[in-house]
């Protein structure tokens, strides 16, 4: 994409909703949330509705939902109903990680933001609650292709407590835990000792520590907190329930198929992960898509608690001033 003639005036700080800046100055719980699974994880028109149903899991919890998403140049830190519309309907949203950001603002572009660009953009912001379905992560052929999520680096360097179903079933899960090990982000089960499996409740992989409240997980947070380690993000992995999970037969038999699809057409780089989910889905009859809503909205939902119990706790968002003194 070529750049607009240069703009001195630009001034390329995020916009905050009205509500997300309230909730920012008054220390009330708000929810970060990433607007790639909205644009290119979920299909249409079911995408539009799943938007407006997560920012209402928020609301009807408490809290102040903050969906980002980069529209004309300008990010966003909160979106009005048009714009979650824009988010879910324009064909012309690109997919940004946070390397991507500055030439999409340059260039005036529109995108939706990948976990990486939304946890940079909240943590900025002073958000410090995200939920998100699955992580990116290492993929399953790294070794040839060297395809590992950014997602994995971004949050290695971003103090943020992220709500998920673990990383993609379609990744290598072995390895992504490895490399989150490596880059010092902790993982915390929630109410299980297993690494969720995305699609499924367990990938199989056991988890050394486990948490069963939002308090429990505020309580990590305060204590990271106090200890002024590096930043680096605080993984909860929130199962998604057995009775709405994948049939891990069906899981494992589809997920060989799109993999070897994936191969042979060539698709590399951003396109693997929509392709991958949107195989499944297509080969799952639907039921792939029906078990990431449904861990989408338990994580939505637990992220909700969690930021209610922080700011219960007298730590609600950080604030714009303490997050950049950090
Ligand atoms: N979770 C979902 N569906 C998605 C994603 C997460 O349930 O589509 C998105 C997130 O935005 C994540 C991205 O950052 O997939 C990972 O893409 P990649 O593997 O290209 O980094
Ligand atoms: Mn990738």
């Amino acid at each position: 994409m070529s750049l607009n003639a240069p703009d001195n005036t630009h001034p390329y700080v995020p916009v905050l909703s009205a509500e997300v800046q309230e909730a920012l100055a008054a220390h009330r719980p708000a929810v970060a949330l990433e607007s790639t699974i909205i644009a290119h994880g979920l299909p249409r028109p079911r995408n539009r509705q799943v938007a407006e149903e997560l920012e209402e899991l928020v609301r009807s919890a408490g809290a102040v939902p903050a969906t980002i998403a980069v529209l004309d140049g300008r990010a966003h830190i909160g979106l009005d109903k048009d714009q979650l519309e824009r988010v879910a309907e324009d064909p012309a949203m690109r997919k940004l990680g946070h390397r991507d950001l500055a030439p999409a603002l340059a260039a005036g572009a529109s995108g939706a933001t990948t976990v990486s660009a939304t946890a940079f953009l909240a943590a900025r912001a002073g958000l410090r609650v995200f939920a998100t379905g699955g992580l990116g992560g290492v993929h399953r052929d790294w070794t040839s292709t060297q395809d590992e999520s950014a997602d994995l680096r971004l949050l290695a360097r971003t103090d943020i407590t992220v709500v998920c179903a673990g990383v993609k079933s379609i990744l290598d899960v072995p390895a992504t835990l490895q490399r989150l090990e490596t880059l010092g982000v902790g993982v915390l089960g929630y109410g299980t000792d297993h690494f969720p499996g995305f699609y499924l409740s367990s990938s199989g992989e056991p988890l050394d520590w486990t948490v069963r409240s939002p308090e429990e997980v505020v309580e990590v947070m305060r204590a990271g907190e106090a200890l002024g380690g590096p930043a680096a993000a605080l993984i909860v992995a929130n199962p998604v329930p057995q009775k709405d999970q994948l049939d891990p037969d069906l899981h494992d038999r589809v997920l060989a198929r799109a993999l070897d699809a994936c191969r042979e057409r060539g698709i590399v780089g951003q396109a693997v992960t929509p392709f991958l989910l949107d195989h499944l889905m297509q080969h799952t009859g639907g039921a792939s898509l029906e078990a990431n809503l449904a861990a989408v909205r338990g994580n939505v939902s637990l992220a909700a608690r969690i930021a209610i119990a922080r700011s219960a706790a007298g730590h609600g968002t950080a604030g714009p001033k303490e997050a950049a003194a950090r």
